[in-house]
Formats: C-alpha cells, sequence, structure tokens
C-alpha cells in the first residue's frame, strides 16, 4: 500500500536535494492514535531552510530571507514553545494542524504564535529555486477549473494578497468538498482555524507582511508578488493537493 508520509518525506528529499543543500535533520513524522494522519511535513519545531539565504534571489533578497527565517519566524516558534508550556498542551498528544484546528480554545498568544510558526514553515517549503513556474497534473486540471485558467488563478490569488489591509497572508485552500478556493487571512491566522472565513487544507500560502519584502520593495507589495511567483515550489503545491486534507 502506498504510504502518504513516504511519499511526502521522499518529495522533501528530493526537493532539498535538488537545492544542493545537504540536509542533517529531517522532519519527524510523528501521529498519535486517533489523529488525522493528513500529509503536512510541519510540526511544533522550526526547521531548516530547504536552500541557503540567496537561493530565492530572483525573489526574495538574501539579507530578507536571513532576518524573516532567524528573527521572526525563529520568534514565532519559541513564542509558541512557550504558550505550549504555560497552557499545558503535550505535544505528544497533539499535532501543531490539529491545534490550529480547535484554535479558539487556547489564548491569543497561541493563536498568534502557533499561527506565526505554521504559516512561516510552510511558506518557506513551498519555495524553490527551482521553480517549474506553473503547476502540472491534477493541480493544474483543478486550477483551470476553478478559476478558469492559470493567468486567472494568479491574478485572483495575487489580489488577495494586494487588498489584504494591513499584515497578513494569502491562501490557495483544499476545501472539506475537495475543491479549490482563494483566501487572505489577517496576522497570523490560517485556513486550519477553527474561526478561520474560509476553512480548509492549506496548498499555498503567501506572506505579505511588510517584513517580508520591505527591503528590496519597500511601499510596492504588488512587486513583491509578481516575483514570488517565480520561486514557487508547485511540485510541493501538488503533492499538498494530492495527499492533504
Ligand atoms: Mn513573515
Amino acid at each position: 500500500m502506498k504510504n502518504a508520509f513516504n511519499e511526502g518525506r521522499r518529495d522533501f528529499i528530493k526537493n532539498t536535494g535538488k537545492a544542493g543543500i545537504a540536509l542533517t535533520i529531517l522532519p519527524a513524522f510523528s501521529f498519535s492514535a486517533g489523529e488525522n494522519k493528513s500529509f503536512d511535513p510541519v510540526n511544533f519545531q522550526q526547521q531548516p531552510l530547504p536552500y541557503s539565504y540567496n537561493a530565492l534571489e530572483k525573489a526574495i533578497d538574501a539579507t530578507t530571507m536571513e532576518i524573516h527565517y532567524t528573527k521572526h519566524a525563529a520568534t514565532y516558534a519559541k513564542n509558541v514553545a512557550d504558550a505550549l508550556a504555560a497552557e499545558n498542551v503535550n505535544t505528544q498528544n497533539v499535532t501543531i494542524q490539529n491545534l490550529l484546528r480547535n484554535i479558539s480554545k487556547y489564548s491569543a498568544k497561541m493563536r498568534n504564535n502557533a499561527g506565526g510558526h505554521y504559516n512561516h514553515e510552510l511558506f518557506w517549503k513551498l519555495m524553490t529555486p527551482n521553480s517549474s513556474a506553473k503547476p502540472g497534473g491534477n493541480l493544474a486540471s483543478a486550477i483551470d477549473s476553478a478559476f478558469g485558467s492559470f493567468d486567472a488563478f494568479k491574478t485572483q490569488f495575487g489580489d488577495a494578497g494586494k487588498n489584504r489591509f494591513g499584515s497578513g497572508w494569502a491562501w490557495l485552500v483544499k476545501t472539506s468538498d475537495g475543491k479549490l478556493a482563494i483566501s487572505s487571512t489577517p496576522n497570523q491566522d490560517n485556513p486550519l482555524m477553527d474561526i478561520a472565513e474560509v476553512k480548509g487544507f492549506p496548498l499555498l500560502d503567501l506572506d505579505v507582511w511588510e517584513h517580508a519584502y520591505y527591503l528590496r520593495y519597500q511601499n510596492r507589495r504588488p512587486d513583491y508578488i509578481n516575483a514570488w511567483w517565480n520561486v514557487v515550489n508547485w511540485d510541493m503545491v501538488e503533492s499538498r493537493f494530492n495527499q492533504g486534507m
């Protein structure tokens, strides 16, 4: 029988291998009994960036990548650990995905930092220096049928990022009926959360906080979004579409 976790792991190794980085730490896929074994490599720990800081220069400069990963994202990871301890959450019993699905039961600190940690871990994995520029396979057909065409999808997703007032994220989501939807969330909220307007499994996320682009693009968020399309890891988006729920 095909095992989604090993598939995911293989894809992860293959994709990181393409970036020419030797990884010493592999993501741990551990799930406790009774939990939804959904395909998603994000856990509670910050994992190594799957490429070097300057690998995505065609969209994001090395200084921004370094500060974003080592300062902003690292702080969310640290704060989520603090919140887990303060709120007596045993991470042997709950995955970050299931915690997010019940986020209304936790503190604002948990919401902001578990969201921030998850969103960034996903964001790094969904970019690659070796982007195929457009989706293939099942995902390409699903995008065409949901949005009309890949270009129409890009416009709609880009608008979700451009029109997000203040800080937040744009998302491509697989909803519980298996359909695709575009949404945006404020701050560090995400579509897994029970408080999200559009709920579902996140396939693709784009950070539109100013810290993600200000050094190179200043006020020009649309230019950042346009350049970001050149580094999207469509293989990863497709794996998530085919295996995630
Ligand atoms: Mn960020």
